[in-house]
């Protein structure tokens, strides 16, 4: 919005010219949600365990550590996350920019579905909250709106392309399937990161960690000679989206502040959901949606695990892992719950420096 109000007056006050330009705004969008998290934090938390008499309900067959020690924690503290990071790209994007207002419409819905999840689990004291049949049924209809909303904006003949990583310019046209494909990477990075927040602390990090390889790889995108150069696909208008990452960064640190452990807060559903929703949509309309999947390799593996482990147990009684997700796995092997955690952040930003590599790797 400061962008569309005072890079008018640049002529008349020379300091405005600063709007001009995406580093500066992106900064500021950083900022802006790290102070909201501050700020605000605290007022919220106060208000959740206000509200939340017993706080988030702890599963009975988890780790017997999380029934001692993580009892009363309120959660839905991704409201925090997600008032900072709208808040933090409303004042500081360029609002004439539609796939700021997609990704944002994409984040807030799978926030809100999120929401009543952790509404029905906490106000029923059960760890059951929306059936998973409906759950993934909305995500899927939000995934729909955002996809076609998306390639609705970019330019006909690549719109529905798949861009190949480590070849040069590689796209290839997946017609509709690529509409079905894109919906999958949004619902799938969203239900990843909702498995990998069973830690505290676990899932912030790394949520952080793409958000920041994804503010490079937006501005990138969006920048004709720099996408030209590196020869990866040129998406226009795509930059804007380093000033949400940016927002999604601040907003991720800010949240980290309360959620290191011990947890003052859980994201919930609230939060999670959103948040790989955002990463999703960002992989989507940069087209770099396979470098999501390196980049956001934690949330894969954490994913994968619980698919080979129910898969393994169904199939033949047995189980892979001592429980899955990975986390789990580790802390029933007696790993202290900071020492996976930090663990796991190695892995993440070990990923990320992969998912970095395959910018320049052509
Ligand atoms: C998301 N939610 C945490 C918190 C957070 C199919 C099966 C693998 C599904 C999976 C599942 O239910 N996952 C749901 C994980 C929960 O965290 C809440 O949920 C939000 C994220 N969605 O924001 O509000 C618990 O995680 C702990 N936590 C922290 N710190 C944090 O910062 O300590 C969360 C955030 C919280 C708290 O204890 O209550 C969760 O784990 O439920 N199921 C599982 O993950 C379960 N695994 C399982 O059933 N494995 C089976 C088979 C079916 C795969 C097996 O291995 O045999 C485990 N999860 C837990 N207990 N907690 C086991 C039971």
């Amino acid at each position: 919005m400061l962008y569309n109000l005072l890079y008018p007056l640049a002529d008349k006050y020379s300091v405005f010219n600063l709007f001009k330009y995406l580093t500066f705004r992106t900064g500021g969008a950083v900022i802006t949600a790290l102070i909201f998290a501050f700020v605000f934090g605290p007022v919220i938390i106060r208000k959740l365990r206000n509200k939340q008499k017993n706080g988030q309900p702890i599963r009975k067959d988890g780790p017997e550590t999380h029934l001692l020690n993580k009892k009363g924690t309120p959660t839905m503290g991704g409201l925090m996350i997600l008032l900072g990071l709208s808040i933090s790209t409303l004042l500081w994007a360029d609002l004439t920019n539609g796939y700021v207002w997609v990704v944002l419409f994409t984040t807030i819905s799978y926030g809100a579905i999120g929401f009543i999840d952790d509404y029905i689990k906490v106000t029923k004291q059960s760890s059951d909250g929306i059936s998973s049949k409906l759950k993934l049924f909305l995500q899927f209809v939000v995934a729909a709106a955002s996809i076609l909303w998306i390639t609705s904006m970019m330019p006909a003949e690549t719109a529905t392309s798949l861009a190949i990583p480590f070849f040069k310019n590689a796209m290839i046209d997946l017609g509709w399937f690529y509409v079905v494909f894109a919906m999958f990477v949004v619902v799938g990075s969203s239900n990843a990161v909702n498995l990998t927040d069973g830690l505290d602390g676990l899932a912030i990090v790394p949520i952080m960690i793409a958000a920041a390889v994804f503010l490079l790889i937006a501005y990138l995108t969006g920048h004709a000679v720099f996408s030209d150069y590196l020869q990866i696909h040129h998406t226009s208008g795509a930059g804007e989206l380093a000033v949400f990452c940016g927002a999604l960064v601040g907003a991720s640190l800010g949240f980290l502040w309360f959620n290191a452990p011990p947890a003052m807060v859980f994201m919930g559903d609230t939060g999670s959901l959103a948040m790989g929703a955002a990463l999703g949509t960002v992989s989507v309309i940069t087209k770099h949606e396979l470098v999501l999947a390196i980049v956001g390799g934690l949330f894969v593996l954490e994913t994968i695990s619980v698919i080979v482990q129910v898969a393994s147990f169904k199939l033949t009684g047995k189980r892979v892992f001592r429980m899955a997700p990975l986390h789990h796995h580790f802390e029933q092997k007696g790993w202290a719950e900071p020492t996976i955690v930090i663990r796991f952040w190695i892995i993440a930003l070990i990923l990320a420096i992969a998912g970095l590599a395959t910018l320049k790797l052509r």
